[in-house]
C-alpha cells in the first residue's frame, strides 16, 4: 500500500515523516494539482521529478520538487457539494448550528496569505503568497449553498479573508440581501485602513464577528514576531475601540510565552500582556480574547526560530514522539515544551484565562442564558480586578456543571 501524505504537519516536518518509512510521499502545500499527478504517475509508471511539490525518499536522501505557483481559484471547478450530500446529508449533519445561524457553511475563498509572520504555520507552506476568488464567485457558491440547503451563516476559514478592501466591499455589497450572518480573519493593520463606509457596510451585510491576530501589546515583541512592521499596541487598543462605533465584535488572538533570556523577563512579558488584554477589555468589553501559548514552528531562517533553537528547543526527532501525550500538547498550543517557559508561566497564563472567561464569558456560547452569565461573572469579578488568578477551582467548577464555551479548548 502506498502512503501519501499532505496538509500543515507534512508540509513542515517532511524529514522525519519520510524517514519514519510509514509514509510514501508528502505533497508540500497546496495539493490541488500535485495529488492528482502523482496519482497519475504511480498508475502510470511515470517519473516524479517533474510533479511541482512533491516531496519523497530515493537512494540518495530526501527531493524536495520544486515548489508550484498557487494555483489560480477562479480555475478550480465548483466544489461538489451534490456528491457530499449523497452520503452526507448537507442540511441536516453538515451545516451546523453556532452563534452565527442555525445552519452555518465554512467556506474557503482564498489560500495563503500576503505577510510572512516568523510563528505562523502558514508561513513555510505559502511563503507570503494569497491567491483569492473574486467577490462574484464566492457570492455564487454561498448563494447556492443558500438556496439549495438552507444555510444561515457562513464562517470563512481563509487564513486573511479581509486581505482586499475592494474584494471584501464588493462582496458585502453582493450578500447584503441575503441577510447571511458571517466572520472571518483578518490584520489590525490591514483593516484599520479600511474606511468607516467600508466598515459600516461590512456589518449591515452580516459580518458580526472578526478575527484578528493581535498576538502582543508589546511593540518589541510585536516586532520580534515579525507582525508586518505595522501593526503596534496602541492601535490594538484603538481600533477594538473603533470597531465598538460599528457594533462588529474583535476577537483578538494572543500569543504569550515568547522567549526572553530569564525567566523574570519571559514572566514580566506574561504580565505586560494580562495588564493589556484588560486595557482591551476596558475600551470595548465585548472583545473576545483567544490565548495561545507560543508553540514554535518550522520558520526556518526566520530571527524567531534562531533564537528559538539557541534556547535549545528542538522538534523531535522521530515521528512516534509526536504521538505522545506531551507533543500532543505542543501541537495543540496548550504546553509548548519550550526551554524558557516554566511551570509557573502556564500556570499564570491559564488561570487568567480561566478567570478572564469567567468574567467575559464568550459571547459566541450558544448554552449559557443570562442568568448563569451573570452568576459565572459574579463569581469571577473579585478575581478579575485584583489580580488574584490562582486556583480558580470555583469557576471550573461552574464549566463543569455548565458546560460553558471556553475558546482555549474549543479553537475559534
Ligand atoms: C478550520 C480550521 C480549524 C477547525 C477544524 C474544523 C474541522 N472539522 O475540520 C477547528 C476550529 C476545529 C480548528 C482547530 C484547531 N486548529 Co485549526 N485551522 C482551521 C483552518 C482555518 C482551515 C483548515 C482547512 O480546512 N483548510 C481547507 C483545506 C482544503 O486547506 P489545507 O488544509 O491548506 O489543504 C491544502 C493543502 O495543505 C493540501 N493538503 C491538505 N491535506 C492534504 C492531504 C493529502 C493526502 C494531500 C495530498 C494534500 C493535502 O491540499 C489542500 C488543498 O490545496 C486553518 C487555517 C487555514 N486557513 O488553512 C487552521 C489551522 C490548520 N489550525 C491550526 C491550529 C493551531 C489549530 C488548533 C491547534 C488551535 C487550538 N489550540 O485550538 C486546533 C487543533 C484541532 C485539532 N483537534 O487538531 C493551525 C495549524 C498550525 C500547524 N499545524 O502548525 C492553522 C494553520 C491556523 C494557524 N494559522 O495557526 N482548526
Ligand atoms: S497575517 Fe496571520 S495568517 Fe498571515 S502570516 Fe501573519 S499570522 Fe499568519
Amino acid at each position: 500500500m502506498i502512503i501519501i501524505w499532505g496538509g500543515y504537519f507534512a508540509t513542515n516536518h517532511p524529514k522525519i515523516i519520510l524517514e519514519s518509512g510509514y509514509v510514501d510521499f508528502i505533497i508540500n502545500g497546496p495539493g490541488d494539482h500535485a495529488f492528482p499527478q502523482l496519482l497519475d504517475a504511480i498508475e502510470n509508471n511515470k517519473p516524479f521529478e517533474l510533479i511541482k511539490n512533491l516531496v519523497y525518499l530515493t537512494h540518495n536522501g530526501m527531493v524536495k520538487n520544486p515548489k508550484a505557483e498557487i494555483p489560480d481559484q477562479e480555475s478550480l471547478p465548483q466544489l461538489p457539494y451534490d456528491q457530499l450530500n449523497s452520503f452526507y446529508q448537507i442540511d441536516k449533519n453538515y451545516l451546523g448550528k453556532t452563534y452565527l445561524g442555525k445552519k452555518t457553511m465554512a467556506y474557503h475563498s482564498s489560500i495563503g496569505c500576503p505577510f510572512t509572520c516568523s510563528f505562523c504555520a502558514v508561513v513555510p507552506i505559502y511563503g507570503g503568497r494569497w491567491k483569492a476568488k473574486s467577490a462574484e464567485s464566492v457570492y455564487r457558491d454561498v448563494k447556492y449553498i443558500k438556496d439549495k440547503w438552507g444555510a444561515d451563516a457562513i464562517e470563512f476559514h481563509d487564513n486573511n479573508f479581509f486581505v482586499s478592501e475592494k474584494r471584501t466591499v464588493e462582496f458585502a455589497k453582493l450578500i447584503l440581501p441575503e441577510k447571511m450572518s458571517w466572520w472571518g480573519m483578518a490584520r489590525i493593520d490591514t483593516m484599520d485602513k479600511f474606511s468607516d463606509e467600508s466598515l459600516a457596510l461590512i456589518r449591515a451585510a452580516g459580518c458580526r464577528i472578526i478575527f484578528f491576530g493581535a498576538e502582543s501589546g508589546n511593540d518589541a515583541v510585536l516586532k520580534q514576531l515579525d507582525k508586518g512592521g505595522t501593526q503596534h499596541g496602541a492601535q490594538i487598543i484603538r481600533f477594538a475601540e473603533r470597531l465598538k462605533k460599528f457594533d462588529i465584535i474583535p476577537e483578538y488572538s494572543f500569543v504569550l510565552g515568547t522567549p526572553a533570556p530569564t525567566p523574570e523577563e519571559v514572566m514580566a512579558q506574561i504580565e505586560f500582556d494580562i495588564r493589556f488584554i484588560k486595557k482591551v477589555k476596558a475600551v470595548n468589553p465585548r472583545t473576545e480574547i483567544i490565548l495561545y501559548t507560543y508553540s514554535p514552528v518550522a520558520t526556518e531562517g526566520s530571527d524567531l526560530f534562531n533564537a528559538v533553537k539557541e534556547a535549545g528547543f528542538h522538534f523531535p526527532e522521530k515521528l512516534e514522539d509526536w504521538v505522545s501525550p506531551q507533543w500532543e500538547r505542543f501541537d495543540m498550543r496548550k504546553n509548548p515544551l519550550t526551554p524558557w517557559l516554566k511551570a509557573e508561566h502556564i500556570d499564570r497564563i491559564r488561570n487568567f484565562e480561566t478567570v478572564l472567561n469567567g468574567f467575559f464569558p464568550t459571547v459566541a456560547d450558544i448554552r449559557l442564558n443570562q442568568l448563569k452569565r451573570k452568576m459565572i461573572r459574579l463569581m469571577s469579578g473579585l478575581r478579575y480586578r485584583t489580580g488574584f488568578y490562582r486556583f480558580p477551582y470555583e469557576i471550573k467548577l461552574m464549566h463543569r456543571l455548565w458546560k460553558y464555551r471556553l475558546p482555549e479548548t474549543e479553537g475559534f
